[in-house]
């Protein structure tokens, strides 16, 4: 079983992703076992990891995050445990020591690893990033982003500021559902399976079906302002969060270097945009992500050093709402 992702590899030198452990819902049934209640539910999340900021952009976005607290790991992983090598997510100590990241206000736990061995006592896994914790039981709900936001988006709506904001409208499941296959194995998860493979060949399998799907991307938004159309919706969110990471980090540290996300116009443009929706740039802390994967994979960048650039402001202008006004 592995205990990082650093560890999730197969006999071929290919990255594996073993599949998330905590899978219960939260349900607006008061009845349930977890139901919607406004100052109940706790999020943490690294500001780095990009599944976790799917759900932070979830709490912005539906109006969530006064009635779910949450707080950041500091962006490098550090020894878990005295006394044992597991390196992983942990808390500062104090609010000043790391800019963003907080201690944890409800368990004082020092590291998420505690989270996981409170919530089970038998845990063998990986210590994962978004954890969504019920402060009244007192354990982890899930630990499945996918699953996360797909509550925030329904299930809160008694208690969101926003309720009338559908990423996940039912007239664009199916479609939402079909471009999450591709954009995940191609993109979400691709990235890290060009950065974490360990022989030339399944990276270069990888590297042929990033760029498949990455130029699939740039034709469709070539044509409309979102994927599913000219409303945005949870397949624009779980992209998102991988291209705002892609020039900054993953062309880098991850070798997806074939080219550049702002050589393709319209991707470059698309990122501005969702960026620049409310809430959504809140959940970017671009510190965060380049001293997390550049510091926290000694077996990619021994010597943890941070490139320098090549620091792009996502605030600056963009054409999308201006392209596709005739569209609204
Ligand atoms: N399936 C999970 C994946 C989460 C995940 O892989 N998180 C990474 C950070 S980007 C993590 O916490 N890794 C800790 C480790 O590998 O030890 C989800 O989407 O929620």
């Amino acid at each position: 079983m592995a205990r990082s992702s650093l560890d999730e590899m197969s006999a071929t030198g290919a990255f594996i992703r073993q599949p998330s452990t905590f899978r219960s819902s939260i349900s607006r049934d008061p009845n349930s076992p977890f139901p919607a209640e406004a100052g109940r539910y706790h999020l943490y999340v690294s500001y780095a990891c990009p599944w976790a900021c799917r759900c932070l952009a979830y709490l912005k976005i539906k109006g969530l995050d006064k009635a779910i607290s949450f707080t950041s790991v500091k962006p490098i992983w550090g020894r878990t445990k005295d006394g044992d090598e597991h390196m992983g997510w942990i808390f500062p100590s104090s609010d000043t020591e790391e800019p963003g990241a907080e201690p944890d206000p409800l368990n004082g736990a020092k590291s998420i690893r505690d989270l996981y061995e409170l919530a089970s006592s038998n845990y063998t896994g990986k210590y994962t990033v978004p954890v969504l914790w019920d402060k009244k039981q007192k354990t982890i709900v899930n630990n499945e982003s996918a699953e996360i936001i797909r509550m925030l988006n329904t299930e809160f709506n008694d208690i969101a500021e926003n309720a009338g904001v559908d990423l996940y409208p039912p007239r664009l499941q199916s479609q939402i559902d079909e471009i999450n296959d591709w954009v995940y194995d191609g993109i979400n998860n691709g990235v890290y399976r060009c950065g974490f493979a360990k022989k030339q060949e399944p990276y270069d399998e990888s590297m042929t079906k990033l760029y498949e799907a990455l130029d699939k991307c740039e034709e469709i938004l070539s044509k409309q302002r979102y994927l599913c159309g000219n409303t945005l919706t949870e397949a624009d969110i779980r992209l998102f969060v991988t291209l705002i990471r892609f020039d900054e980090v993953y062309a880098v540290h991850f070798k997806c270097n074939k080219k550049l996300l702002r050589e393709y116009p319209n991707m470059f443009n698309y990122i501005k945009d969702i960026y620049q929706s409310p809430g959504v740039g809140s959940t970017v802390n671009m510190a965060h992500i380049k001293k997390h994967y550049y510091g926290s994979h000694p077996s990619i960048n021994p010597f943890g050093i941070i490139p320098h650039g090549p620091n792009i402001d996502y605030s600056a202008p963009h054409d999308r709402g201006e392209r596709f006004a005739s569209a609204n």
